[in-house]
């Protein structure tokens, strides 16, 4: 049997440590194991039992501490995702020779935004995944603030989209925050989650454009992410039990978790029939 993981991701503030604390929370609650894995060598406190924390490998305050090396917090994080690149026996040593079968792990990633787009750091810990046998599933985070219109949502879908073509790995992308959202403003957003009226929310936003050449980019960026399907949005609201499930469902499936479960585990059900549209049914 395989390992599961979630490999926790997202800019800065976008919030990963707290969804990792959420749904550590909520396994204990359907009662699944989970261990979670702090990347983050600048991270200091942590809402989750902590399972191994990269900090025992590389801290960030010795990094900036180093009179020879003088980075500041964003060179100093990189250095220490690097030395971490170059230690990856460290983790399957810590991590995965003593797990038991089919373990599930969740690993809580630094805001650094390069991680995702162009440095080799998470490419290639999830090359190595792939030799340990541990099933992947890239859950992209980014915070519903930054869905306030059209230019931040396609803005929001690219970011998640570069990280994906990066890592190429299964991938759901996750509104965070949305319990900080009014009714209304829920309501507006789940506008950008709906293809149809995405396509028109992004047709009216073309014809702002004074510029004939954005307008003609913007379109054809609307269009390539509409014909391959290729970012979808999952609401995440951390107050609701059935929003938590919703998402932990889709993860199940992309990681063909149930498939893999003598029993399967139970079945969410839907509250609001609202929730079936949290997710873009494009296929
Ligand atoms: N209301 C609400 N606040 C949240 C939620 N998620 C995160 N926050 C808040 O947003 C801030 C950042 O959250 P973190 O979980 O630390 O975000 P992060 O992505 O781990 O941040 P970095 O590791 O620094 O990149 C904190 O003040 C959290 O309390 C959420 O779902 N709802
Ligand atoms: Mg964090």
């Amino acid at each position: 049997m395989p390992h599961y993981a979630q490999l926790v991701m997202g800019p800065a503030g976008s919030g990963k440590s707290t969804y990792c604390s959420t749904m550590a929370e909520h396994f204990k609650v359907i009662k699944r194991n989970c261990l979670v894995v702090n990347l983050d060598p600048a991270a200091e406190y942590f809402d989750y039992p902590v399972a191994l924390d990269i900090r025992e490998l590389i801290q960030l305050d010795d990094v900036m501490e180093d009179e020879d090396l003088q980075y500041g917090p964003n060179g100093g994080l990189i250095f220490c995702m690097e030395y971490f690149l170059k230690n990856m026996e460290w983790l399957r040593e810590s991590l995965f020779d003593d797990a038991e079968e089919d373990s599930y792990f969740m690993f809580d990633c630094p805001g650094q935004i390069e991680l995702y787009t162009h440095l080799p750091v998470m490419k290639t810990l999830v090359e190595h995944f792939s030799n340990w046998d541990v099933r992947v599933c890239g859950v992209f985070l980014i915070d519903s603030q930054f869905f306030g219109d059209p230019s931040k949502f396609i803005s929001g879908m690219l970011t998640s989209l570069s990280c994906m073509i990066n890592l190429e790995i299964t991938h759901l992308s996750v509104m965070t925050k949305v319990d900080k959202l009014s009714k209304n403003s829920k309501k507006e957003l789940r506008k950008f989650l709906d293809p149809e009226l995405q396509n028109l929310i992004l047709a009216e936003m073309c014809d702002t454009y004074h510029d004939k050449k954005y307008r003609k980019l913007t379109e054809a960026l609307c269009q390539l992410i509409d014909d391959y399907s290729m970012v979808r949005f999952v609401m995440f609201d951390r107050s609701s039990e059935n929003s938590i499930n919703v998402l932990l469902q889709h993860i199940d499936t992309a990681l063909q978790f149930d498939e893999d479960q003598p029993v399967k585990v139970k079945d969410y059900e839907y509250d609001d029939e609202d929730d079936r549209c949290d997710v873009n049914e494009r296929d």
